[in-house]
């Protein structure tokens, strides 16, 4: 008995925290939970009296808020929602997430570097954005999660996308900021904070049972909500972003079908 419990002992000594549990891992979930509950809820879906359709362009449309914190400070949400074809929810996360191509396909960044590798799933990302005048340039620093999601955790339908096909798998990157030791605030450079998620939930149409990319429907809920940090002038803040989000969404989108085309799917 003592050496069956000296092994199991020496065994045990050697099994490893789960790659996913570190300092971030408590507070990542409770953000996807979140999200969960309320980005992808159809009482969220923009299309109430609160929200201003500012940009619609086919399946793609772009809603924002008007939102001040005292002081003035603008942080206006804004909330997208596209559907896309030929590609699957894991590609077009898989792709946001990866910082290997951030820079093929994020137009208003400088610099992007990875400050710690938290898990396979799970980094801390350092980024400076291009200055746009008269505003200081901003930086930001945040952790960055990807996760496929058990659909029996997805509460909420998509009726026009359910009539196409049977929702196959639901995959999403969380980005919220956090304070790094290896991201310090640089002269003239003012921390932006972020909160974004993006939900992608893949169907794939009714009687296929081995899709090709012409048998997938892709829907994407992308959310954004950026503190700018220090003084911005509201106006121009606000036009950066009606120019800049719908710009990403149409940009990235087409990356991921571009460099996907020719690989078999992912899904
Ligand atoms: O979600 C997106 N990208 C992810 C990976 O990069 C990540 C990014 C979050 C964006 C953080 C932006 C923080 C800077 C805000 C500064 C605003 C100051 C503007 C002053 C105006 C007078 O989650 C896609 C992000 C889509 C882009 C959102 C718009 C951000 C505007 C950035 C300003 C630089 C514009 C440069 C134009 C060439």
């Amino acid at each position: 008995l003592e050496k069956e419990l000296n092994e199991n002992s020496r065994l045990k000594s050697q099994v490893r925290a789960p790659s996913e549990h570190h300092v971030h891992s408590v507070a990542l979930d409770f953000k996807i939970r979140d999200h969960l509950e309320t980005t992808i809820a159809p009482a969220a879906n923009g299309e109430n009296g609160s929200w201003e359709l500012f940009c619609e362009d086919g399946e793609m449309k772009l809603f924002t808020r008007e939102v001040e914190l005292e002081g003035g400070v603008c942080v206006d949400p804004l909330r997208a929602v596209h559907v896309v074809d030929n590609i699957s929810a894991k590609e077009i996360c898989t792709r946001f997430w990866d910082t290997e191509v951030r820079l093929e396909w994020e137009l208003t960044i400088e610099t992007c570097r990875v400050c710690e590798v938290l898990s396979d799933r799970d980094v801390v990302l350092y980024q400076t954005h291009k200055r746009v005048w008269p505003a200081a340039q901003r930086d930001v620093c945040y952790v960055s999660g990807l996760r496929e999601i058990r659909l029996e955790k997805i509460a909420y339908k998509e009726p026009e996308l359910e009539r196409f096909g049977e929702l196959k798998n639901c995959w999403l990157v969380i980005n919220y900021s956090v304070d790094h030791d290896g991201a310090k605030l640089q002269p003239g450079m003012v921390r932006a904070t972020v909160d974004v998620a993006m939900i992608c939930r893949t169907y794939v149409r009714h009687g296929v049972t081995n899709p090709t990319r012409k048998d997938i429907k892709t829907s994407i809920v992308y959310t954004a909500t950026i503190n700018p940090g220090g003084w911005v002038p509201k106006k121009a803040l606000r036009t950066v972003y009606r120019r800049e989000y719908p710009r990403f969404l149409r940009t990235f989108t087409q990356y991921v079908a571009k460099k996907e085309q020719d690989l078999s799917l992912n899904l």
